[in-house]
């Protein structure tokens, strides 16, 4: 089972950069509960979890994932496309090397974890305001390397291309098309966020089970109709800072020593 990397909530998580969703009050004490909610539900479906450092001063830290791609045999510092989140790149890099060799994204491509959606050996990389052409060819000459297909994947209408999308396991794919075109999966099987939430696309799974947020009750019934094991986690703060529940965590797999 794989190591979950996090972030503390920072205290001022109330400027967060916002590009999709209009401002709106946070509350960051419950943003934290949220959090240290999020992180029981990573222990219970067996991640070992460790904290990096926080960073205060930084809103964004807590949505690690966009900081780094994580595979079996290498990891990718990203580069974000805001220079206010670029900062929180030194203390991502020094958790990393523990783990993985590490190749860095060089300027001036640009690069968001939030937009690499990995499928087995495919990895589907979105086109947005974050993540440009040259991000995805450095990705892919990176991750050819080690046998990994990127295809590049236009993103529409949402911040990330997982805004859009998810894997559920099972060769099946949670996706929003109205964000992002379901026949770029062709060959895998595709289960629709319900038309009354729109938001719904992003889940995260770890082993067998689906952590999805709350907010989304006719996608739940929706997954577990399909069979799908769901873990829902209270999410709506962190949302208003317009990340959803793969946008805290980086996961990786770590053989045991
Ligand atoms: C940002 O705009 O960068 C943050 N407020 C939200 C990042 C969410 N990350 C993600 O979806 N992977």
């Amino acid at each position: 089972m794989p190591i979950a990397l996090v972030r503390p909530v920072s205290p001022s998580l109330s400027r967060c950069a916002l590009t999709f969703r209009e401002r709106e009050p946070i509350d960051v004490g419950r943003a934290e509960r949220q959090h240290r909610d999020y992180r029981r539900a990573l222990e219970r479906v067996g991640c070992t979890v460790v904290e990096l450092p926080g960073e205060p001063e930084l809103p964004d830290a807590v949505f690690v994932e966009d900081t780094a791609v994580v595979v079996d045999e290498v990891a990718v510092l990203a580069r974000p496309a805001l220079a206010s989140r670029r900062a929180e790149l030194p203390a991502v890099e020094v958790a990393l090397r523990r783990y993985r060799p590490l190749v860095r994204i060089e300027q001036p491509a640009t690069l968001e974890g939030g937009d690499v959606l990995r499928i087995g050996r495919r990895v589907f990389v979105g086109r947005s305001s974050r993540t440009n052409e040259g991000g995805i060819a450095q990705l892919a000459s990176v991750l050819g390397r080690h046998g990994y297909e990127v295809v590049s994947v236009a993103v529409q209408a949402c911040l990330h291309l997982k805004s859009a999308c998810s894997y559920l396991g099972r060769d099946t794919v949670l996706v929003q098309p109205g964000w992002v075109d379901p026949a770029v999966f062709a060959g895998l099987a595709l289960l629709e966020v319900s038309p009354e939430e729109p938001a719904a696309g992003n889940a995260l799974l770890v082993g067998e089970t689906v952590i999805h947020p709350v907010a989304f009750p006719r996608t739940r019934a929706l997954l577990e109709e399909a069979g799908f094991a769901v873990t829902p986690v209270e999410a709506s703060e962190l949302a208003k800072a317009e990340g959803g529940v793969t946008c805290t965590s980086v996961l990786l797999e770590v053989p045991r020593s």
